[in-house]
């Protein structure tokens, strides 16, 4: 039987790659996200290329109630999910702090910290209850470090590190493995986000070196859930080689 993935953000940019990934590893999976039309389009991909089957789930992860509702609708033979991956997240902005909008940092908080709890909240106890599974959380670099008006998008990420951490702690004696992955600038949406749709602005970012893109990430996750049993991935931290920190890229 096929192991089973479920990612959040499977619409765009890592997830995608990483549903993709996956189904080419031999999961099946559970594909969540706003974008609807997205996520079919996604799991008939999926279905034609590498014979994955995939089940759609259309949520908010800032809803406990929605994503409770989405967990309990998944049928039995889905509910062996061997790995969760933590992906759905986002930067809204990128102001100091004494200018910043709350609406931004309840979005991030809300996303970045709360949905990840939501989400693993329904899915850790179904691997717990049969001794397998691997969570993957998506991180950054800015879990690790913290730059210039990134304050509260860099302190979501680094409540991120300290989950992963305290999750392996406690499903220890379950045998569930917890890999936090941090990576520096990926060329995805994620900054259309963070700049709220100014493409200009957005594309700056990754202008004069080659940035890392979802296929690179997902790559490493798919590593990461191919290791023996006995072998866990802690935490990894990845950056373009044109990037020593959030501070520090190399540009030409
Ligand atoms: P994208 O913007 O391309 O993808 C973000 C994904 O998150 C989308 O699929 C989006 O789906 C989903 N998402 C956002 N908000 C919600 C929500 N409320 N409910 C459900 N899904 C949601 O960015 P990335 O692929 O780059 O981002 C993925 C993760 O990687 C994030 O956690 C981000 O912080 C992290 N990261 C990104 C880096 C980068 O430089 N790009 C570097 C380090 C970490 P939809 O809108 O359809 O709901
Ligand atoms: C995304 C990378 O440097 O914009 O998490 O925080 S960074």
């Amino acid at each position: 039987m096929k192991k089973i993935a479920l990612i959040t953000g499977a619409t765009s940019g890592i997830g995608r790659a990483t549903a993709i990934a996956l189904a080419d590893e031999g999961y099946n999976l559970i594909l969540t996200g706003r974008r609807k039309e997205r996520l079919d389009e996604l799991k008939e991909l999926v279905g034609i290329t590498y014979k994955a089957d995939a089940l759609v789930l259309n949520f908010d992860v800032r809803n406990p109630e929605e994503v409770a509702k989405a967990v309990a609708s998944i049928p039995a033979v889905w509910r062996k999910i061997d790995v969760l991956v933590n992906n759905a997240g986002l930067a809204v902005g990128l102001n100091p702090i004494q200018e910043g909008l709350l609406e931004d940092w309840e979005r991030m908080i809300d996303t970045n910290i709360k949905g990840l709890l939501y989400m693993t909240r329904e899915i850790a106890p179904l691997m717990c209850e049969r001794g397998v599974g691997h969570i993957i959380n998506i991180c950054s670099t800015a879990g690790k470090e913290v730059y210039p008006n990134g304050n509260v998008y860099c302190a979501t990420k680094h409540a991120v590190d300290a989950i992963s951490k305290g999750m392996r702690i406690d499903m220890l004696k379950y045998g569930i493995k917890v890999t936090n992955i941090c990576p520096g600038a990926v060329e995805t949406e994620f900054s259309i986000v963070r700049f709220k749709d100014d493409k200009e602005r957005a594309d700056k970012t990754y202008e004069g070196y080659t940035p890392l893109n979802g296929d690179d990430i997902a790559n490493l996750i798919r590593f990461a859930v191919t290791l023996p049993p006995h072998v866990c991935i802690n935490d990894l931290v990845v950056t373009p080689t044109a990037q020593a920190n959030a501070t520090n890229i190399h540009r030409k």
